[in-house]
C-alpha cells in the first residue's frame, strides 16, 4: 500500500512537471514576433504586394491595412522552400491602386519569434513582380549577453532579391519603446498615438548603412523579464545620387517579448527589485537621449 502512495505521488509529481513543461512550451508559442510595416511606394503605382520570408514560417496572424487602404485578400503558403506572403485587391478611397507616392500598411506574426525577409516587391494586376520592383528590407533580431546582462539588438541585411543584386540599405531613425506588455498587431503602426508618444530615439540608432550580408549592432542594458520591446525605424536606400533605391521607403514597427535565458530567468538573485532597478536606468538613458537630442539645433 505504502508503495502503491509512493507511485501514485511520483505519478502526480511527472503529470505537474509535464503540465509546467506544456505551459511553458504554450506560452513561448503563443508570444510571438511582430513586424509591421508603413510602405510609401515611390513608383510606378502597383496593385499589390508579394513578401517572401526565407525558410518555412507559420504566419499566426496578419494586418492588411488602414481603413483609408487596406488589402482585402491575404494568402500565405510555400514557395519552394521558402513562405510566401501576399496581399490582393486593394481598396482605397479613389482608384484602388497604389499610387506613386501612397503609403500602404501591412503586418503579420510568426509563431518562433523570428522570420527574415529574402525578398519583397510590389505586384501588377496579374499579381506579377512590376518589373525591376524590390522593397528594401533588413532583418531586426536580438540576443542576450549574460555576462555583461545585454540586450543586444541587431539589424542584418538578408535581402536576397529575384531581380538583380543585393544592395546596401541605408537604417535611419531608430525609435524603441519599453512597454509591460505586447501591444496588439493592430495596434502596433502610426495610428497609435500613444505609442507614438512612448517610443523614444535609441542612441546611436540615428543613421547607420548595412552591407549586403552584414550586421549592425546596438547593446542596451537588459529590460525585465517580459517586457514588450518595440522598434520603429525607417529603411531605404543610401541618400546619394548613384546608390540605387528601394521600390519603397519603409518605416518598420517590429515588436518581440524580452526573455532572457532560462537560467538566469529562474535565478533567485533576479529579483523584482532588481530588474525594477534596470527597467528605470534604462528608461533614464532612453529619456536622456532624447532630451539631448530635443537640446540639439
Ligand atoms: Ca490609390
Amino acid at each position: 500500500m505504502k508503495r502503491l502512495d509512493y507511485t501514485t505521488r511520483c505519478s502526480v509529481m511527472v503529470r505537474t512537471l509535464s503540465t509546467c513543461l506544456f505551459l511553458l512550451f504554450t506560452a513561448h508559442v503563443v508570444l510571438g514576433y511582430d513586424v509591421n510595416k508603413d510602405l510609401r511606394n515611390l513608383g510606378p503605382p502597383a496593385h499589390d504586394l508579394t513578401v517572401i520570408l526565407s525558410g518555412a514560417e507559420t504566419v499566426i496572424n496578419h494586418y492588411d491595412g488602414y481603413p483609408s487602404g487596406r488589402f482585402q485578400s491575404f494568402a500565405t503558403g510555400p514557395v519552394g522552400s521558402n513562405t510566401a506572403m501576399r496581399w490582393d485587391n486593394f481598396r482605397d478611397n479613389d482608384n484602388n491602386i497604389i499610387d506613386t507616392g501612397q503609403t500602404i500598411h501591412v503586418g503579420w506574426s510568426t509563431a518562433d519569434h523570428s522570420s527574415h525577409i529574402k525578398d519583397m516587391y510590389w505586384t501588377d494586376s496579374t499579381g506579377q513582380r512590376i518589373r525591376g520592383s524590390v522593397v528594401f528590407n533588413i532583418t531586426t533580431g536580438w540576443r542576450y549577453e549574460v555576462a555583461r546582462e545585454a540586450l543586444i539588438l541587431s539589424w542584418r541585411h538578408e535581402l536576397v532579391p529575384g531581380e538583380g543584386d543585393p544592395r546596401p540599405i541605408l537604417v535611419s531613425n531608430v525609435h524603441m519603446a519599453l512597454l509591460p506588455g505586447p501591444v496588439p498587431i493592430e495596434e502596433l503602426n502610426a495610428e497609435n498615438r500613444m505609442l507614438e508618444e512612448w517610443l523614444q530615439p535609441l542612441p546611436g540608432g540615428e543613421s547607420f548603412i548595412v552591407a549586403p550580408g552584414e550586421l549592425h549592432e546596438l547593446w542596451l542594458p537588459m529590460p525585465p523579464p517580459n517586457t514588450a520591446v518595440v522598434l520603429r525605424y525607417v529603411v531605404e536606400g543610401p541618400q546619394n545620387d548613384f546608390a540605387p533605391q528601394s521600390s519603397a521607403v519603409s518605416v518598420d514597427y517590429v515588436q518581440f517579448i524580452a526573455r532572457p535565458p532560462v537560467s538566469q530567468a529562474l535565478s533567485p538573485c533576479k529579483t523584482f527589485r532588481a530588474t525594477l532597478r534596470r527597467f528605470q536606468c534604462l528608461c533614464s538613458c532612453v529619456r536622456k537621449a532624447a532630451s539631448t537630442k530635443r537640446k540639439s539645433p
